[in-house]
């Protein structure tokens, strides 16, 4: 299919792991929780140990304190009490997925705020390592902040977003501020810098890297449109973060139409991954 075989090049040729003869037209399917093995909670347990010992002073609070309230250290959580919990919060929902899902469809979940989340759980040899999102990826990683009504807001508008740039052609640009936001994103609060992306969070070697000091990364501020034309490495930790002063500030950088943005940037080269241009200021100087 179609689908299939783009995320198949995308993902440097290998096949897709998930089930996806079960999924409806939503690319949505069932969680079957009974059917995970006890090895399987066992490693989702340590992959949970490991990170919440990294997370204290590095995770922004807004994550520790959802994700405290989900009660998910025991074993791979069942989603349909969590979801429960996230729509009584912030009228989010979560839905299964085999894994990777089109683009299409996926912005179509987020603008209708619910969050895809893969079922199935990473091998224990890809403890440190994954390339796809499984899981723990994106149930750890991601619903947490879901509990955020403004974050919430923000993932909204992404997908709303993502819908109109499939029609502009803007996808590349788009899916660059989600990579630098959603996944790798850090804030800025009183106490220092913060992580809240969810490929971070999930990492078990990027958190404690992406707020070390004298790395050869950069830590610049969020300027919407420079991150548009920024690219990223999908396989090595991130040359560059940018930071936000709030979640406001993020909602609030996506309220313009960026229709003049995509027009702009059409005919500019984007930025390598590792680039500090004229005025900008490194925020963790090394
Ligand atoms: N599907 N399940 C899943 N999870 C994602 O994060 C995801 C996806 N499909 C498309 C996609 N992400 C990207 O193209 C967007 O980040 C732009
Ligand atoms: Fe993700």
């Amino acid at each position: 299919e179609d689908f299939l075989a783009t995320v198949a090049e995308k993902s440097h040729g290998a096949a897709l792991r998930g089930d996806y003869a079960s999924a409806d037209a939503q690319y949505v399917v069932q969680q079957d929780w009974a059917a995970y093995t006890e090895e399987e909670h066992a490693l989702w347990r340590r992959l949970y140990q490991r990170q919440m010992a990294l997370l204290p002073g590095r995770a922004c609070n807004e994550f520790i304190e959802a994700l405290q309230g989900l009660n998910a250290a025991d074993g791979i959580p069942q989603f349909e009490a969590t979801s429960k919990k996230l729509e009584a919060a912030t009228g989010w929902t979560i839905v299964a997925v085999p894994g990777l899902i089109p683009e299409l469809t996926f912005f179509d979940h987020l603008a209708n705020r619910r969050f895809p989340v893969t079922v199935w759980l990473r091998k224990p040899e890809e403890f440190n390592y994954i390339v796809e999102p499984d899981v723990f990826h994106d149930f750890f990683g991601h619903v947490p902040l879901l509990f955020n009504p403004v974050f919430a807001d923000y993932m909204q508008r992404y997908g709303q977003g993502g819908l109109k740039a499939m029609q502009l052609g803007g996808l590349d640009q788009l899916a660059r501020l989600y990579w630098y936001t959603v996944e790798f994103g850090l804030i800025n609060t009183p106490e220092g810098l913060r992580i809240y992306g969810a490929g971070i969070l999930s990492s078990g070697g990027e958190v404690e890297y992406c707020l070390t000091p004298g790395t050869t990364s950069r830590h610049i501020h969020l300027d919407i449109k420079r991150c548009l034309n920024t690219l990223y490495k999908i396989d090595t930790y991130q040359e560059t973060y940018f930071v936000i002063n709030s979640f406001d500030e993020l909602f609030e950088g996506t309220a313009p139409d960026f229709t003049p943005y995509y027009e702009e940037l059409k005919s500019k080269t984007p930025y390598p991954a590792n680039s500090l241009l004229d005025g900008e200021t490194e925020l963790l100087p090394g």
